[in-house]
């Protein structure tokens, strides 16, 4: 009989269904684990299976480069010539994205759709000489091509006269009425939670502060959504289904709860992380644009993100347990533009190849402490299967868990999966590998190995091994693991960073986690010949257009940076020192300075008159920076050339520019800064540059 066994197994017959099928005869089944703390609803489960999806920012904004619009931008400037939704849904189709969240409406009050509610809407502007409604046009191109359909309502509206008051209130609810009842089934619905105070509002043009909790009615608002729709995920507002990550720049914490507490948070960047073992599965969803700005911007058009970045952000968001949402600007054609479409798709391509074979499957899984019966065996976390699992029995909350590969193997992904029916659980694991002499090796990671929730991916440096152990060191539980893969895959490399400074030299940095893989660098000025970078090296013009390269095995990525005028051009005034000047002007957000609180304006004198065109101010993009200007008049020789804010500078801190309406001669540029995000007393830069 054992011989029998033996040859099927050999030939991959029986698999170890049989030995299940021995061990049920003979065992007794144990019941179930119990659920520790909050577990997801059905509805969250099958959010957490998306994985990635996308999201469309479009309107008025797209057509005056904008972000945050005032609310007064005239609807007659909403002309696309060749919008067209299914080149969208084909696109984000093709880049693997289950569905698709639209901006119906974001803070400049704009609406996409032609609502009763305002006549601030494509109904009053000149495309489809108003007889269009994309809400419609999307939702049609969602379901030729099978993607789910959300919607984007920003509460805040700087156009509405009655904002702040029971006017807008109406509205608002009127919108969402509209919205949820015209449109079919929506997965998910956001209310964003950006409000800077001044708009428009019906000419007031003014400052009106709200209390969000109360003045949106969320409660009420969420009623309306669930009516219609009783599986939609809620985004924002009181009360969510799902959380923000805490940062627009692509990554949740290596260790991730799913749980939170709204009413326990202290700052919001503990959305990152998520808090251990709290009362509700609020589970976070990583929201990024491909490009630095989330509307369409023509300067953005070489900062389209490269692959390699995106891949980096899916283990940054997938791999930690979170979901995807990532932004297409669509560009004034009314289409997404080919560079980040191209893109899109080749990250997805690099996706499925990575995951689609699972070197651990088939392994004989050898595990301790097994729950007796069928239900919990070792194999089940090989099977392919999220919804059958293995766990240990009650009282034990570490585990060791043995795979032995079908053969010898290279590898460096192996992802991991609990079963979070039950609950979240593992707290602390490690990954060791077998070599061939049988000794055991750690494998070799810059990732923290602690949660793991409903995925976690973790990357090392390839390791060739025909067995992997688990041990999970620490849990709030008896663990529940339902899946584990082991993959090779490709390594990527991202485009170098490219920074001048004061010295008009020229440096390139490997971009953070370039990993192990072994890379040469590359660059070529103004579009002239490709030469090997060895170190840096001085160019003495300005105006430099730089593309900068990264070769490896994996491939190659490359950049273009617009480098502005050379900072040995100017100087710049009081109360700055040599030393924070090198650092406002070296090109790097990272060397950032804090002014003392009397610092209010920042000086650039050139030696001789300059054509000057605008320009950049980069927020410190330290992590926890505070300060960022928020809003800013700019003077040339004493006259006013541009005044305004920085958009969105909270939440997406990235480099901004100032631009003069027409390029003009001057010798002495002068930045003021009106106001301070958060009205924080010291003002902090990244840098400064001049165009
Ligand atoms: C933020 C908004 O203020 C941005 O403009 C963008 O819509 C982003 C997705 O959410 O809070």
């Amino acid at each position: 009989m054992k011989s029998i066994i033996k040859t099927a197994l050999s030939l991959g017959l029986l698999g170890t269904s049989y030995l299940g099928l021995a061990q049920s005869q003979s065992v007794r089944e144990m019941p179930a684990p119990k659920p520790i703390g909050a577990v997801p609803t059905e509805a969250q489960l099958s959010w957490h299976q998306l994985e990635t999806y996308a999201f469309i920012h479009f309107g008025l904004n797209t057509y005056n480069d904008l972000e945050w619009g005032y609310g007064n931008t005239p609807v007659s400037t909403f002309a696309p010539k060749h919008l067209d939704t299914d080149q969208w849904v084909r696109t984000l189709k093709a880049a693997g994205m289950k569905a698709v969240i639209l901006t119906a409406k974001h803070h400049d009050g704009f609406c996409l759709w032609p609502t009763k509610t305002t006549d601030y809407s494509v109904k009053y502007s000149p495309w489809k000489n108003g007889k269009g409604d994309l809400v419609k046009d999307l939702v049609a191109s969602c379901r030729r091509y099978g993607l789910r359909f959300g919607l984007y309502l920003s509460p805040w509206d700087r156009h509405h006269a009655e904002y702040g008051r029971e006017g807008y209130q109406r509205a608002f609810h009127e919108q969402i009425r509209e919205l949820t009842t015209q449109y079919g089934e929506l997965f998910e619905y956001w209310f964003d939670g950006a409000n800077g105070g001044t708009g428009w509002y019906g000419g007031a043009d003014e400052r009106r502060n709200i209390k969000p909790k109360e003045y949106y009615k969320y409660e009420e608002a969420a009623e309306m959504l669930r009516r219609n729709n009783p599986n939609i995920m809620i985004f924002g507002g009181t009360v969510p289904t799902i959380r923000w990550i805490g940062n627009e720049a692509g990554w949740a914490g290596e260790t991730n709860y799913a749980t939170y507490d709204l009413e326990a948070e202290q700052h919001y960047r503990e959305n990152i992380w998520g808090h251990r073992g709290a009362k509700e599965w609020l589970p976070g969803e990583v929201d990024v644009s491909i490009r630095p700005g989330w509307f369409y911007h023509p300067r953005e058009d070489h900062q389209v993100r490269s692959v390699a970045n995106l891949v980096n952000i899916y283990y940054q968001s997938v791999g930690r347990g979170a979901n995807l949402l990532l932004n297409f600007p669509v560009n004034l054609e009314g289409k997404i533009p080919t560079t980040d479409s191209i893109n899109a798709v080749r990250w997805h391509r690099h996706i499925r190849e990575s995951f689609r074979h699972n070197l651990a499957k088939g392994a004989q899984v050898e595990a301790r402490d097994t729950r007796t019966g069928q239900t919990f065996v070792p194999r089940h976390i090989v099977d392919g299967k999220p919804d059958t699992y293995w766990a240990t029995v009650d009282g034990v909350s570490t585990a060791e868990l043995t795979l032995r590969l079908p053969r010898r193997r290279t590898i460096n992904n192996i992802m991991l999966q609990e079963y979070i029916r039950l609950g979240q659980r593992i707290e602390r694991f490690s990954l060791e590998t077998q070599s061939a002499d049988g000794t055991w090796q750690a494998i070799d990671t810059r990732d923290s190995l602690t949660t793991v929730g409903y995925k976690r991916i973790i990357r090392f440096r390839p390791v060739e091994t025909s067995a992997i152990r688990l041990r999970v060191e620490k849990s709030m539980g008896p663990v529940c693991l339902a899946e584990l893969g082991a993959y090779h895959v490709r390594e990527l490399v991202d485009a170098p960073l490219v920074t001048r400074d004061e010295n008009n030299r020229l440096a390139l940095r490997p971009a953070a986690g370039s990993g192990s893989a072994d890379y040469r660098l590359r660059y070529r000025l103004n579009d002239g010949p490709w030469q090997d970078y060895a170190g840096p090296i001085v160019v003495p013009s300005d105006h430099l257009r730089v593309e900068a390269a990264a070769l490896a095995s994996g491939g190659q990525s490359s950049r273009v940076y617009e480098l502005g005028y050379s900072a040995s051009r100017f100087t710049m005034g009081a109360g700055i020192s040599e030393e924070q000047r090198r650092q406002l002007v070296d090109g790097d957000g990272y060397t950032a300075v804090y002014f003392d609180k009397a610092l209010r304006q920042f000086d650039f004198r050139f030696q001789r008159p300059s054509l000057i065109t605008g320009l950049v101010y980069t927020p410190n993009q330290g992590r926890d920076a505070t300060g960022h200007i928020q809003r800013y008049r700019l003077f040339l020789d004493e006259v006013l050339v541009a005044q305004g804010e920085f958009q969105n500078i909270k939440a997406n801190p990235i480099p901004s520019e100032i631009r003069l309406a027409e390029p003009k001669l001057g010798q002495h540029l002068r930045l003021v800064v009106d106001a301070v995000l958060d009205n924080q007393a010291s003002v902090s830069v990244g840098d400064f540059a001049i165009y």
